[in-house]
């Protein structure tokens, strides 16, 4: 994990995206970044998809800095200093003593204790078409780099709120808490990734550009404006949590499918009751949601689920046996422009054929085009430590390389 010089250290992380199945969208403190309601996560698998940070700490260092995707950053942006300011907190609590600081940091110089120390940070982004936030692998590869123990969410809710849910692999409530301080809105696995095996993930990039209205906003002017909203968080999601946790549980494809469905419907309708409306799907949305329901229809059984967050994207949940006629009908639907052969990728997908019944009962005016590729996935684990000290993004005088 350390680099080889004895007074530095260096960690690499990665960690998951995850897509949300009960949505998150508001928030009752601004500054802690508390939800108004509960909220629950599948996280994908980090072949495909994932963020990867590069944490360097050295005496030589005079000041943080951060490099995203190679480009260097503003290190003031409140949130970053929100990670960095929890994390240190956290590692002086924990080290009251100079010998515990020692102990803590390893072979760290001893004229540091008692000091802050700087740190550098590398992110870079894998395939990320969803909406992707470096603060989970930021804030993993902090503590680790800072030797912090225990639970991370308060540190990762404060780059980004449902970043919290990549901390763990598999499906993860973030639970929204009661305290002010918010303590207790933390979150928490509820199966591990192994669960349930045969569950497939389909990513459908509908439009890689960038959204129209940020989250951020977007849910501020929600909780000001949407009555929905207000219903939705106090006397929908309760139960939704409930049962979605169940359905996980006896991986009930059925239940699960049909009740991310309904989240994914009721979060766009607040944002449409939100004043001034606020829309994220477009015309293949409505199409892919179209698509789905006729593909359900025809085979008289929920075998395959959409979900949209704040963009024009699907995330296509469905089974190992489901998915080459699913992606079948995609191409059918939306038949590739250009880039036949690029169209699908991740996991393999063997090519099948469209019955002529499947076909009729889709009744769809191809749209080329609309979808301009898709990402198979599936449920993955949480964030990993990279041991291959090949792996940092950041050289040893703690700068990137300038190709990266
Ligand atoms: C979710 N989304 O549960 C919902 C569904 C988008 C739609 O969480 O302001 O980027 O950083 O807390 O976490 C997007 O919101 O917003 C989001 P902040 P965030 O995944």
């Amino acid at each position: 994990m350390a680099s080889e010089k004895p007074q530095d250290l260096m960690v690499t992380c990665t960690a998951p995206v995850n897509i949300a199945v009960i949505k998150y969208w508001g928030k009752r403190d601004e500054a802690l970044i508390l939800p108004i309601n509960s909220s629950l996560s599948v996280t994908l698998h980090q072949d495909q998809l994932k963020t990867t940070t590069t944490v360097a700490i050295s005496k030589d260092f005079t000041e943080d800095r951060i490099w995203l995707n190679g480009r260097e950053e503003d290190v003031g942006q409140p949130r970053l200093q929100a990670c960095l300011r929890e994390t240190r907190r956290s590692w002086e609590l924990r080290a009251q003593t100079p010998e515990s600081q020692l102990c803590l940091l390893g072979n760290l110089v001893s004229h540091k204790v008692g000091r802050t120390l700087q740190a550098e940070l590398c992110s870079t982004l894998t395939l990320a078409p969803a909406s992707v936030s470096p603060a989970v692998p930021s804030a993993y590869a902090l503590a680790q780099a800072y030797g912090v123990e225990g639970d991370l969410s308060e540190v990762a809710r404060q780059g980004s709120g449902s970043a919290c849910r990549s901390l763990y692999g598999g499906f993860v409530e973030w639970q929204m808490g009661e305290q002010a301080d918010g303590k207790d809105s933390i979150a928490r696995q509820i199966a591990p990734e192994w669960h349930w095996p045969q569950l497939r993930v389909l990513i459908l990039v509908v439009s890689a550009d960038k959204k129209q209205t940020g989250s951020t906003v977007g849910m501020q002017t929600s909780v000001k404006t949407s009555a929905l909203l207000k219903f939705r968080a106090e006397s929908v999601v309760p139960e939704r949590m409930k049962e979605m946790t169940r359905c996980i549980q006896e991986q009930d494809f059925q239940g699960f499918a049909q009740l991310t469905m309904k989240d994914s419907n009721q979060f766009h309708a607040t944002c449409l009751d939100t004043f001034p409306p606020i829309s994220y799907l477009n015309d293949t949305s409505r199409r892919i949601i179209q698509l789905v329901h006729r593909f359900n229809t025809h085979h008289g059984q929920t075998k395959v689920a959409y979900t949209f967050d704040a963009g024009p994207n699907a995330v296509i949940f469905t089974l190992e046996d489901t998915v080459a006629e699913f992606v079948a009908a995609v191409r059918h639907s939306f038949p590739p422009a250009a880039n036949g052969d690029k169209f699908l990728k991740g996991l393999q997908v063997a090519p099948v054929l469209l019955s002529d019944e499947l076909k009729a009962a889709l009744a769809v005016e191809p749209s080329p085009g609309g979808v301009q590729y898709i990402i198979a996935t599936q449920v993955g684990p949480g964030p990993q430590v990279l041991d291959n000290t090949h792996d940092h993004l950041l050289g040893p005088d703690g700068l990137p390389p300038r190709d990266l």
